[in-house]
């Protein structure tokens, strides 16, 4: 294998990628090695959805097609290459669109049984959200229970899945143009379920044979799931889990302790691991892992759900996406407890290099080799501390090759776009008026939402620091959910120093007015849709435009892998946002969807794809855009203007 620092920039990742092949444990950085990726499927141009195929439709390298050669490079069906790459792209946002309506669906269903007093353990936290959806549905509350406002709201929510006809009823949220262009356009999904449906419908062997036509579809399935199944999975777990405030916690593998039974949550689905947090903290539990030699229970996330954990809880982070096996590869992790969702199935296998149990909880989600414990909302403690219970008795079977990487970083999450409201506006006059002041003013240029996953195909997480550091230092707010939190956070940008360090000077003055670091942990990946808000909010405070599409604001997923990456990134620019993805791109096997779906849809949509693997070119695509719209705002001299005097200092003190 190659070596290891050319793989990772974290140098605990580097440790572990060692001690596995010195241990003959397989991780991912070693399949990326000895597996090949496909060209033809990377580019988009195999088709595999019937069985007269699967047909390669790839362009010849290196020389000019002639109109006949071009005629004639189709599937067995005729499909066209346009066809197939655009298929192909509509069928990875159904996924990732399913994927987090799944997750939604899931959430309404245990908000209901919440708020019947179905799930015992579980109440309502954010009584105020609940309220305001409330009022947004047009839900009676007058001298009702919370529990009986909550029953009608989980109904309506659990609707916008099945629904056929009208429009999902959080596009109202977004700003009106926004709203009117969607009709216009036909993109306005109507269900959440039905969107999907329709799109593998239309991609189908012989169904929708126009691009353009099948890329309409793909706005509109994205469309369902920002403002619709990932908008509703977030809104229901503030309500019941609580939304998030600044958090001070920790992130790497150095967060695994030596002494203790550590438990690692990874998935998305918070319901178990907010029960587990509770059953970690029972001094009973705590008894018991005593009784097995250990000092105590370390609970510790991985991936989403210990965004969610961090944001809410604190709950240390052990790592994101390609770390996953490298917690086992440590010898020091008693059991790792999935839900669903990015969860690699070589956990099992790396597990029987060591004496992790791996258990799954969800009937949606079993892995072959695992151990399934079946999670039960409605005897929620029950169900966790059974689980933690296993993980106890597993102690003892800890071997003697144990070791944990030092490194862990300080970190800061929790920043909702509640909490950013707060923190700029201060609790009386919560807005985003303070920050869209100092956008107007210069000191800060514009802002970037950079999240998505983690990808072996690159240095594990160094595309993304790359990225982050030159928009900061470009005077570039960042807010990052996913795994690409992670990276920064381990990196130390998610601590307020970090603004004196790495920011330029008009991005670290307000930083350090406020007391925020320059980069925000936003959350989990269903909490893009809190970028969505902070966007609207933006444009609802004033002066800057009256579209999304106007904000000086851009978006990346410098490392992604999953298909809900392409999910999100359609619905941000369907919903008006410049976005740039690294990595590979999956349609560059048809220059004509490619150019639709990179300059066509700024036409259309105001916000467009773009493709660049390299960070720092990519980050510079976003600035230029935030430039191009401070133009057009007409707040382009303001920042030419900005000197950073005193007066202008003491003038930032007092905001
Ligand atoms: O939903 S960022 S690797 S963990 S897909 Fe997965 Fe990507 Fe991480 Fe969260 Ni999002």
């Amino acid at each position: 294998m190659a070596e290891a620092e050319n793989k990772s920039s974290d140098k605990a990742t580097i440790e572990m990628i060692e001690k596995a092949a010195q241990d003959g444990a397989r991780v991912v950085f070693e399949r990326a090695e000895t597996t090949r990726a496909c060209p033809i499927g990377l580019e988009g141009s195999c088709c595999s959805i019937c069985a007269m195929g699967p047909c390669r439709v790839m362009a010849p390298k290196g020389k000019e097609e002639t109109a006949e050669e071009r005629r004639k490079r189709v599937g067995v069906c005729g499909a066209t290459p346009e066809t197939i790459a655009a298929r192909n792209f509509l069928r990875k946002i159904a996924a990732g669109t399913a994927s987090h309506g799944d997750h939604g669906r899931v959430m309404a269903k245990f908000f209901l049984a919440v708020a019947k007093g179905e799930a015992p353990d579980y109440e309502i936290k954010d009584e105020q959200k609940l309220l305001q959806l409330a009022l947004d549905f047009g839900v009676n509350i007058g001298d009702r229970s919370n529990e009986e406002i909550a029953v009608d709201v989980g109904k309506l929510l659990l609707n916008e899945f099945g629904k056929q006809e009208g429009e999902l009823l959080f596009l109202k949220r977004a700003p009106l143009k926004r709203q009117e262009l969607w009709r216009k356009l036909g993109v306005a999904p109507r269900g959440i379920d039905r969107e999907v449906v329709e799109a593998m419908h239309r991609t189908h062997m012989g169904v929708d044979q126009d691009y353009k036509n099948l890329l309409l579809q793909g706005s509109r399935t994205a469309l369902a799931d920002g403002w619709g199944g990932s908008m509703i999975a977030t809104e229901i777990q503030d309500i019941v889990f609580g939304t998030p405030a600044p958090v001070l916690s920790q992130i790497n593998l150095g967060v695994l302790k030596e002494d203790e039974v550590n438990v690692i949550i990874h998935g998305h689905e918070p319901q178990l691991a907010e029960m587990m947090a509770i059953a970690a903290q029972d001094p009973e539990m705590i008894k018991y892992a005593k009784s097995k030699g250990a000092k105590g229970i370390n609970l510790a996330g991985m991936c989403c759900t210990a965004n969610e954990m961090l944001m809410r809880h604190g709950v240390p982070i052990a790592g994101n996406f390609l770390q996953q096996e490298l917690a086992v590869v440590t010898g020091a992790v008693e059991a790792m407890v999935v839900d669903v969702q990015c969860i690699m199935q070589g956990l099992t296998d790396t597990a029987n290099c060591y004496h992790t149990k791996i258990i799954t909880t969800d009937p949606r989600a079993k892995i072959q080799g695992a151990t399934h414990m079946e999670f039960d909302e409605h005897n929620a403690l029950k169900s966790a501390k059974a689980v933690l219970k296993a993980a106890i008795d597993n102690f003892v079977n800890r071997g003697k090759n144990v070791r944990i990487p030092q490194q862990k970083t300080d970190m800061i999450a929790g920043f909702s776009h509640e909490t950013i409201n707060y923190l700029l506006g201060g609790m009386f006059r919560a807005s985003y008026r303070p920050l869209n002041d100092n956008i107007i003013n210069g000191r800060i240029r514009g802002v970037a939402g950079v999240v998505g996953c983690n990808n072996p195909r690159v240095i594990h997480d160094s595309v993304n620091l790359a990225m982050v550091k030159e928009l900061i230092k470009n005077d570039v707010l960042v807010l990052q959910t996913g795994c690409m939190a992670m990276a920064s956070a381990k990196a130390g940008l998610m601590i307020p120093e970090a603004a004196s360090e790495y920011a330029g000077e008009g991005l670290a003055s307000v930083c350090e007015t406020v007391g925020i670091p320059p980069v925000l942990h936003m959350g989990s990946c269903i909490d893009n849709t809190r970028i969505l808000m902070a966007a609207t909010a933006m444009v609802k405070d004033g002066g800057l435009g009256d579209d999304i599409s106007d904000l000086p604001v851009a978006g990346a997923a410098p490392e992604w892998m999953s298909e809900k990456a392409i999910a999100i990134g359609q619905y941000f620019v369907g919903s008006g946002v410049f976005t740039v993805f690294g990595v590979n791109w999956p349609t560059l096997g048809s220059k004509e969807v490619t150019d639709f779906l990179f300059k066509d849809f700024e036409e259309m949509y105001g916000g467009m794809w773009a493709f660049e693997p390299d960070p720092i070119k990519a980050a510079h695509l976003m600035i230029e855009h935030i430039d191009k719209k401070r133009k057009a705002l007409g707040i382009d001299k303001a920042r030419e203007r900005v000197l950073y005097d005193m007066a202008m200092r003491r003038e930032l003190d007092a905001v």
